[in-house]
């Protein structure tokens, strides 16, 4: 019998609000997406981040804090500063203002606003908001998954050749990494119908639990990435697992999503695996 980690009223009530603000910032961030947009980088060149992503985070977290005081946060811009994250039993919002600011900076529609939040460490629920297409993805636990309130499933590809895959290269330029991403895209491109890197883990995600990718992995995204939408391909009826097909570790950096355990067990042998610091 799974633990009741909190009472559902109380669950809806707190992701019905959550809806609503994600919206309001959604209009903020699109809004922002008309004018100029100055970038700083974090890690590298390629790791950017503008005063949108902190505006957003600021209206997400000052908004939850002061309705929910006793909740906890892991918020991209405010653990960006490396030091690891705290992920306690308390209520946690886990949540990136932008995610795909890349492709925000550059105008390519595929960012979105995604937060999950967590009880006990397990996902009560979901959101993944692709701000450009108005495209709302949720769920809650145990209560299956939608977009724009139309349930969404995960395909029923049975076979690797037959797929269409996701995955990334990043934004992180260390040539050990990157040499090991280029390697494994290069295996699996050869057994299947194709890889699409569209810039945004959440949006990937919410691909595979919509049926128009049948899986998608990648090293090197954080909690933030993936913490909603995760919930949201499981609830699709998709598997999650790390790289090489063990038990998903939400802080590890890896993650392997699929339609189906026959198409994990296909592509987790082609994708290899490597160690990363953890969240
Ligand atoms: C991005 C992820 C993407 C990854 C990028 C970056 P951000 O998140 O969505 O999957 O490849 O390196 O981490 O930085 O746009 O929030």
């Amino acid at each position: 019998m799974c633990e009741v980690i909190m009472e559902s009223s109380i669950a809806h009530e707190i992701f019905s609000h959550a809806c609503e603000l994600i919206i309001s910032v959604g209009d903020y961030v699109r809004g922002a997406a008309k004018s100029k947009i100055c970038t700083e980088s974090k890690e590298c060149f390629a790791d950017l981040v503008t005063e949108h992503d902190q505006n957003a985070e600021k209206m997400l977290v000052t908004n939850l804090t002061s309705k929910y005081p006793d909740h906890r946060f892991i918020a991209e811009e405010m653990n960006s500063d490396g030091v690891s994250c705290q992920f306690l039993d308390d209520p946690t919002w886990i949540i990136d203002p932008i995610d795909g600011t890349t492709n925000f900076v550059h105008g390519f529609p595929s960012y979105s606003i995604s937060v999950g939040f967590y009880v006990k460490k397990e996902p009560v629920f979901g959101i993944v908001y692709d701000i450009d297409n108005d495209k709302m993805y949720s769920a809650i636990k145990g209560e299956g998954a939608f977009c724009n309130g139309r349930v969404i499933k995960c395909s029923t590809t049975a076979d690797l050749k037959n797929a269409l895959i996701g995955s990334e290269f990043g934004s992180q330029r260390d040539e050990v990494f990157l040499q090991f991403k280029i390697d494994s895209m290069s295996r699996v491109v050869r057994k299947c119908h194709g890889i699409r890197s569209t810039g945004s883990a959440a949006l990937q995600i919410c691909g595979v639990a919509a049926g128009y990718l049948d899986a998608y992995y990648e090293a090197g995204p954080h909690i933030w990435d993936f913490a909603a939408a995760q919930l949201i391909a499981l609830e699709a009826g998709a598997v999650v697992s790390s790289l090489n097909g063990g038990p998903f570790d939400i802080r590890s950096r890896k993650i392997l999503v699929a339609c189906n355990s026959t198409i994990a067990g296909q592509l987790s042998p082609l994708i290899g695996d490597f160690e990363l610091t953890y969240d």
